[in-house]
């Protein structure tokens, strides 16, 4: 029974990326997200559920508890005196802190459209040095809780890949599984495919066909967290890709598809946009958006190789 800074600290011994800043950091995320989780779960007795009837800068309605966990994630950070740059999917700009540190860029609750339905949600973030606006394949750490029938945390450094569980009596993130790996190859594709006819490239619904002459099935929670998540442990593949009405996709650059990217690549997966990789993609916006394509390695080659023909 592996508690979350313990394992931090052993782990920093094999790898000096991991000083003791990076582990207040990903130690304070944490913590975060357990009173987060905790919100979730009372959300209809704490009347929370349903729309702050606001939105954000991305256009969408944004909810209530939404604006609960940036607020908790914002202020939890500011306190460790060690975060330089903090980029949030609700709030416009950067929040420029210091010079030096870590940046974190994060999305407090990925899922929107599901908290108020009872299904499973969670927090993403991707921690790089001093800037956030780097290639993912720059990340330090990278990381997601989710908040389904468990809490759980997936964690992912350069090489490896770890996962906690969050442990109800004794409040701490318990690690159940270190140097995780993902299937080579799986049987679910994960893709909203009511926009099948508005999906920009044509071979992707040559792609999706084929896997279903395969016998694969389809799984799609509508919270990336969950799909993703899914798509570690059962393998296949998850796209948001291109459509009519989003050009670059829906999944922002920064705070969803290079955290996912970094954990997927890291667990032995791949990340593409359909046209490079995914971590190697400069940012040019903090709200960038990209098309979104990862998972097991098979899956992932298989599908670009549809797309370039
Ligand atoms: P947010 O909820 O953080 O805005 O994220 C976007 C998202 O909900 C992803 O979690 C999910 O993969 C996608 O949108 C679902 O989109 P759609 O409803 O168009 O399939």
């Amino acid at each position: 029974m592996i508690p979350l800074t313990t394992y931090l600290f052993q782990k920093a011994v094999e790898n000096p990326v991991i000083d003791d800043d990076l582990v207040l950091i990903i130690s304070e995320i944490t913590s975060a997200a357990k009173i987060i989780s905790g919100k979730v779960r009372k959300a209809a007795l704490l009347d929370i559920l349903g729309s702050a009837k606001k939105t954000n800068v991305q256009g969408e309605e944004v909810q209530k508890l939404d604006e609960l966990a940036n607020e908790i994630i914002l202020e939890t950070l500011k306190c460790t005196g060690k975060a330089c740059m903090l980029a949030s999917e609700e709030v416009e700009d950067c929040l420029v802190l210091s010079d030096t540190g870590y940046s974190i860029a994060f999305d407090p609750l990925d899922g929107s459209s599901n908290i108020d339905v009872n299904v499973s949600i969670g927090t993403i973030f991707s921690i790089q040095k001093e800037d956030v606006k780097k290639p993912g394949r720059e990340q330090i750490a990278a990381g997601y809780v989710i908040y389904g029938p468990s809490t759980m945390l997936v964690l992912a450094f350069k090489g490896s890949v770890s996962v906690f569980c969050l442990d109800p009596e004794s409040g701490n993130f318990i690690l159940v599984k270190d140097n995780f790996k993902m299937p080579e190859k799986g049987k679910i594709y994960s893709i909203n495919e009511a926009n099948y006819h508005k999906w920009t490239e044509d071979g992707l619904r040559k792609f999706v066909d084929s896997l279903k002459e395969q016998k694969y099935t389809l799984r799609y929670v509508g919270s990336m967290v969950a799909d993703v998540h899914r798509t570690l442990f059962k393998g296949g593949i998850f796209i948001y890709p291109a459509d009519v009405k989003n050009k670059n996709g829906k999944l922002r650059l920064l705070y969803e598809a290079n955290p996912m990217s970094f954990i997927v690549e890291n667990a032995g997966g791949l990340a593409t946009t359909g046209k490079e990789p995914i971590l190697g993609v400069v940012p040019q916006e903090l709200h960038q958006r990209v098309p979104v394509i990862l998972g097991s390695r098979w899956e992932v080659e298989e599908c670009l190789k549809y797309l370039n023909g």
